[in-house]
């Protein structure tokens, strides 16, 4: 054996092995528990970053681990390869986006596989595939027949130079990112899928997810926000018409201190009291320019209009006045607030601004109420009670709020109503590269479904956007087409759908990736997904639209499981210094640390020796230049260096902090493993280990073997904690190190020492542990072979360590047989120096032993 470690020669020599026994090709009948662990697939941008590197890193560990014990495991990859990114490259360089796609997608399939993934290639989805996103269409069909897709009015950024949609990322300070033209709010017909009506079960059902991070279920729960609440009318009489005008409140309890109704821009009633008033006009078109996100909302300046229009409170009946608030959402309970200025810190705001009476109907204890100065308590619910409020004096909030509704339900005029922060899922893209809405537009049958033997809706793949309006609009081919209903010329829908779609479900279709239907028996065997990774920014959307898409699925009997991942790990960013320069204009330059040189504590640009800013630590990106590209890393220390760094480096769910000196000791760390064996195999043949014929010392380094054994199989099984497993396995190592074999049995111990480390590595440097393992003498492929089982006899020690107290407090330590009993620890206990010290002659009162630990002796 070579004793030196090459891992160009190592690592395409194990990857072809792999590729030659198709040794991860997943099938159903293979025998074994199924596991299928899925990452997150990426986006083709164009190469891997660390995130990626990481991500899958974690995910191959896990599966191959998982495979040693026995797992039919499932490893498939995949491309999220429609979105906007293709499209802006097409622009740039005028290249169609699916041969930029399709590009990007083999140059990182190559990168995958100098990683050494373990990945099953023969279920490889990419979402611009017309046999995906053909169900995609299918059931968006489905949905639309049962009502769970609908058409209604929806809110778009317009960029009026170049007479296109913009998306959200493409709105820089109110304009458009090309034409710099102030962007306009437009309200055009899109689709939209009902998510909200499996609000309720989304949020009841996190409670069952014990494999989810309870951050990410609280940031599920906080977006489904369910609000249990009232609705209650204001009537009024408009145009000699009788009406209520509607409202949300989850403080009906406060409904003696309304002082005004704020209604948003966009309630009807708000357009109607417009007619004729340019002050509110003037208002209502101001609101419709304004940033339409909640975020936005919620800081910008409380604003509004009165209109001198009155509604009467409803059980009162005095007249109170309408305004027109910005601060309230057209979008959320009825577009209408009741404003309880006294305890609700908006209409505080809105009321100081605007001169309107503030008036106290709760109170905590003696706490004294000052109407100039907001106090959080005034928004208290629990521990308050009413005041101010007639009838309703001296009740809690749950009381209140009780007979409140009760006296409102009886006037006709509220009822109780759950709430759900939760939207309807808009999923209307007016962009070309995604999937067609299968929707075909005709002026005499109207909004006509693609026939289902019509799907696939095709999208033309060559087209090239000049950056204004939606090429497919322009595509003669694509647009003109018969109407499915009455045969008349008809046009497609140019809308795509929102490439969240395309990844709610393709994990689903890994499962059964050539069926001729959605997914196939095989998908109830591989489903849910027993560990799921990926990152945190995918929390909330990614995760709840795919909990959905599962139960409409189920829901069309598709499946038959209602959540689609049962263990999640999201894993932390991959951070980087961050160095930059600022010109005398302002602009700042970034420089990537590699270009940088750290002496004595100052930061200096290597070209030019002169210093540079710096910006700390941060999250590896492109925008700040500080990104490590992983081929640069694997062209120089090998795929398995890479591997070993990032597991080593940091905890799966924390933030990995770049370290080049790091990924040097990972690269000296393997060099040394190779040579330790190497050393080792020189030595010649090992003789068949006998535990009985074992030294001392001999024992002891078995002894700690099967110690590591035990421990990594619990870190990286259960505990995922691969950091900790690495470190036990490098102690083992330097045990062995430090070993002098002087024997046959000697040289057997270090054997099954250097056996264990290499498959315990397996999993996480499997081409270099591929090679030590074929070098150690055995015929299997490493990774063929079973993950070891420690030996309880070896783990035995012929000698414990037990500490000793007097009264509680440690006062020695004592070496005893195993096997001694419980009179021969006291004995020895009794007898140790220091104890007896302590003891210093008082009669003992009480030993208490605990066996294989501790003896307490009380005086
Ligand atoms: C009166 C009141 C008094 C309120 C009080 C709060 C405190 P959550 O918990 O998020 O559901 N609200 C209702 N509809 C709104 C809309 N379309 N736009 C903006 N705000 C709206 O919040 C419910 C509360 O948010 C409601 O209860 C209402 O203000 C406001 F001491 O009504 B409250
Ligand atoms: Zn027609």
């Amino acid at each position: 054996m070579d004793p030196i470690y090459k891992p160009e020669e190592i690592e395409p020599e194990a990857q072809a092995a792999w590729a030659g026994a198709r040794a991860f090709a997943a099938r159903e009948d293979a025998g074994g528990e199924k596991y299928y662990c899925l990452c997150m697939l990426p986006y083709p941008s164009g190469k891997l970053h660390m995130g990626h590197v990481r991500n899958y890193t974690i995910g191959d560990v896990i599966s191959r681990y998982q495979r040693m014990r026995g797992r039919n495991v499932l490893q498939p990859m995949g491309w999220d390869a429609f979105g906007l990114p293709a499209e802006n490259a097409a622009i740039a360089n005028g290249v169609p986006p699916g041969r930029w796609t399709r590009d990007n997608i083999d140059y990182m399939r190559k990168q995958l596989k100098a990683l050494g993934f373990g990945i099953d290639w023969s279920r490889e989805v990419a979402t611009c595939d017309p046999d995906y996103y053909r169900w995609n269409q299918w059931l968006f069909l489905k949905m639309l027949e049962k009502g769970l897709v609908y058409q209604k009015t929806g809110t778009v950024n317009w960029d009026p130079v170049d007479q296109t949609v913009l998306a959200n990322e493409q709105v820089i300070d109110g304009r458009g990112w090309r034409t710099g033209a102030p962007v306009e709010k437009r309200a055009i017909p899109m689709y939209y899928m009902r998510i909200t009506a499996y609000a309720d079960e989304l949020l009841a059902a996190l409670d069952d997810l014990p494999g989810w991070p309870e951050r990410v279920k609280t940031m599920q729960a906080n977006w489904i926000g369910k609000s249990e609440g009232v609705r209650i009318a204001f009537p009024y009489a408009l145009d000699n018409h009788d009406d209520k005008l509607w409202v949300f409140t989850t403080r009906a309890d406060t409904l003696m201190g309304v002082t005004f109704v704020a209604i948003a821009a966009e309630h009807p009633l708000a357009q109607r009291l417009a007619e004729g008033r340019a002050d509110i006009a003037a208002f209502v078109e101001k609101c419709r320019t304004g940033g339409a996100t909640e975020a936005e909302l919620a800081t910008q300046e409380k604003e509004g209009v009165p209109t001198g229009f009155h509604v009467a409170h409803p059980l009162t009946g005095e007249p109170v006045e309408v305004w027109i608030g910005n601060y309230v959402l057209m979008g959320y309970g009825e577009g209408a607030v009741m404003g309880v200025p006294g305890h609700d810190e908006r209409d505080f705001l809105f009321a100081h601004k605007y001169g309107l009476p503030i008036k106290q109907v709760v109170a905590a204890g003696d706490a004294a109420y000052d109407a100039d100065n907001w106090q959080p308590w005034y928004s208290d619910k629990y521990g308050v009670v009413t005041v101010n409020s007639g009838k309703y004096d001296g009740l809690n909030y749950q009381q209140a709020t009780d007979a409140i509704a009760a006296d409102l339900a009886a006037a006709g005029c509220g009822e109780k109503r759950v709430q759900y922060r939760l939207r309807d899922w808009g999923i209307s893209r007016q962009r070309y590269w995604g999937c067609p809405i299968p929707i075909i537009h005709c002026e005499r049958c109207g909004e006509v479904p693609v026939p289902e033997d019509e799907l696939p809706v095709v999208l033309p793949e060559d087209l090239v956007s000049d950056g204004s309006g939606n090429p497919l609009a322009k595509s003669d081919e694509f647009m003109h087409c018969e109407c499915p209903r009455c045969g008349g010329a008809a046009r497609r829908e140019t809308d795509t759908m929102d490439t969240f779609v395309d990844s709610s479900w393709y994990y689903m279709r890994y499962t059964s990736p050539d069926a001729d239907s959605m997914v196939d028996a095989r998908a109830h065997y591989w489903l849910p997904v027993d560990q799921y990774i990926g990152g945190i920014e995918h929390a909330i959307l990614h995760l709840l639209y795919s909990r959905f898409w599962t139960r409409v699925m189920r829901d069309l009997g598709l499946l038959t499981i209602d959540e689609p991942f049962t263990n999640l790990l999201t894993q932390g960013m991959v951070l980087n210094q961050i160095y930059f320069r600022r010109s005398d204009s302002g602009r700042i330059t970034y420089y990537n640390p590699a270009e940088v040189d750290v002496r004595d504590g100052q930061a200096v640009l290597i070209a030019d020796g002169e210093p540079v800013e710096s910006g700390g630590l941060g999250a590896m990106s492109k925008s700040k230049n500080n990104g490590v590209d992983p081929q640069t890393l694997i062209d120089r220390y090998g795929a398995d260096t890479v591997r070993l760094f990032t597991m080593f480096a940091a905890p799966p769910e924390q933030t990995l902090e770049w370290s080049e000196a790091g990924v040097e000791g990972a690269a000296r760390f393997l060099k040394r493993l190779y040579r330790m064996v190497a050393e080792h195999v020189a030595q010649g043949q090992t003789a068949a280990l006998l535990p009985d014929k074992l030294g001392t010392a001999a024992r002891e380094l078995r002894r700690q073997t099967h110690a590591t054994i035990a421990k990594v199989g619990d870190d990286i099984g259960r505990r995922y904690t691969f950091k900790t497993a690495i470190a036990a396995i490098m102690e083992l190592l330097n045990a062995v190190g430090r070993f002098e074999p002087k024997s046959e049995q000697d040289h057997a111990v270090v054997a099954e020492a250097l056996d264990a480390a290499v498959l315990m590595l397996a999993p996480i440097v499997p081409h270099v542990c591929h090679r030590l393992w074929q070098a150690l003498g055995h015929a299997d492929a490493v990774i063929d072979v079973p993950w070891p089982d420690a030996d309880a006899a070896a783990l035995k020690r012929d000698e414990l360590e037990i500490v000793v107290q007097v009264n509680g407090k440690l006062r020695g330590r004592i070496a005893v047989a195993a096997s001694a009993g419980r009179g021969e620890v006291e004995a020895a206990a009794l007898a140790e120096e220091n104890v007896q010290r302590f003891v210093g002659g008082k009669p003992v009162r009480k030993v208490i032993v605990v066996p294989g630990k501790l003896v307490n002796v009380v005086v």
